[in-house]
């Protein structure tokens, strides 16, 4: 529990569709308008070579962490709202998309169902997630493997994962 604010959580998100910047922008204001939702911490954007999937352009990719009273189907839930109102359009697995929101950490719950499995299972793997998310959570420990952020990340190369200038400038919309 992050204090009396609710349980601390850490939220993926990616775009490579549309206008990224401005569906990644806007996700944060959905974030941040949320009743039972509090931004405790935003990384720099990433501009990220895409992995899987048919050849498609480069994605944006952050991390948001933050504090919230809304159980983790709540989160899910509110991602796929947020999802739906960037215009997403569900193809095939790994395919180019308007915004994806992925739940990474919940706490330290493990939770395993066919629509919500948390930790995200391809978390340590994903340097487009790693890299980000050490820049704001770096001690976050995931309850899978015992490890925290900053060790896993360790063991990722960074290739392909660039942060971009101006910590959190992106969320500024005067700064286009
Ligand atoms: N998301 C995927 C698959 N591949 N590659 C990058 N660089 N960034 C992503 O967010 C991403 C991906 C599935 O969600
Ligand atoms: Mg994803
Ligand atoms: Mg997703």
């Amino acid at each position: 529990m992050a204090g009396n604010r609710g349980t601390l959580a850490y939220l993926g998100l990616g775009a490579n569709l549309g206008n990224p910047r401005q569906q990644l922008r806007q996700a944060v204001e959905g974030l941040r308008s949320q009743a039972g939702v509090e931004i405790i911490a935003i990384s720099s954007l990433y501009k990220t070579v895409p992995i899987g999937g048919e050849p498609q352009s480069d994605f944006l990719n952050a991390v948001v962490a933050i504090a919230t009273v809304l159980s983790a189907h709540e989160v899910y839930q509110l991602g796929q709202e947020l999802e739906r109102r960037a215009g997403r359009v569900h193809r095939t697995k790994n395919a180019p998309r308007e915004l994806d929101i992925d739940i990474l950490l919940y706490d330290e719950d493990i939770i395993q169902e066919p629509d919500l499995q948390v930790p995200h299972p391809r978390l340590a793997e994903r340097a487009f997630v790693l890299w980000p998310m050490a820049e704001v959570a770096p001690e976050a420990r995931h309850p899978v493997l015992g490890e925290n952020i900053a060790q896993l990340t360790a063991r990722i190369s960074s290739r392909g994962v660039d942060r971009l200038p101006g910590r959190t400038a992106w969320l500024d919309a005067d700064k286009e």
